[in-house]
């Protein structure tokens, strides 16, 4: 039967983890660009955390995830992606094999504060061969350096992309998925179109 107008598509929906390090903008960057509202699993931090949660640079941080973020962004007609946000501190990783589980790519989150930080995430993707881009999240007061500054400080691989984002803007934090969907796109050997 025509109905005179083709069928609507299915988008292809990937699964995408967002993770780094302590603070460093992971529940903002879902919460920013999310087209749903965000599932959120924070808990206030309390004084119990004092010497074992690193907050310099993020004095102002009330709460801490201690599950996961989950978001929704729509790329185009043919493409969505599920957000999940990993918790950044160190007694919450027990939950990462859970959430990385069937996770196409991930967007490491960096803070050029505390690059260090950040390791262990960049670890976790390149040992499971998952694939990842790293996003140098702006945060005020904070040198800039090039992105080969920041590849070279992480050691990553020459295709390893890297891109400076400001996670509290739809628009820059959007840059950063597509730069990883194409990522993924490229190491697969297909186009994936992100227009
Ligand atoms: N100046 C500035 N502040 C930011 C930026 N991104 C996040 N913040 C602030 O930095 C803090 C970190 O935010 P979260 O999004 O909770 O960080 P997270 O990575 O989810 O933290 P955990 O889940 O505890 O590991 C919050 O106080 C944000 O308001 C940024 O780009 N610039
Ligand atoms: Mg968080």
């Amino acid at each position: 039967m025509d109905f005179g107008h083709s069928e609507p598509t299915i988008p292809l929906a990937l699964k995408i983890l967002v993770a780094g390090g302590f603070g460093v903008g992971k529940t903002t960057l879902v919460g920013s660009v999310s087209e749903v509202r965000p599932l959120h699993t924070e808990e206030v931090l309390t004084s119990a955390g004092v010497g074992t949660d690193d907050i310099l640079g993020v004095e102002s941080k009330r709460t801490t995830t201690v599950a996961m973020d989950f978001g929704r962004i729509t790329i185009n007609d043919d493409l969505q992606l599920y957000l999940f946000g990993t918790p950044g501190q160190e007694r919450f990783w027990f939950v990462w094999d859970e959430l990385a589980f069937g996770a196409l790519g991930a967007v490491v989150l960096a803070d050029t504060r505390r690059l260090a930080n950040c390791f262990p995430s960049v670890d976790y993707f390149e040992r499971r061969r998952i694939p990842f881009v790293v996003g140098v999240n702006r945060f005020d007061g904070a040198r800039r350096f090039t992105p080969d500054a920041v590849r070279q400080a992480l050691d990553l691989d020459a295709n390893v992309p890297v891109v400076s984002c400001d996670v509290r803007d739809r628009q820059s934090g959007k840059h950063v998925l597509v730069a990883l969907v194409e990522h993924v796109a490229a190491r697969r050997g297909h186009p994936v179109p992100t227009a």
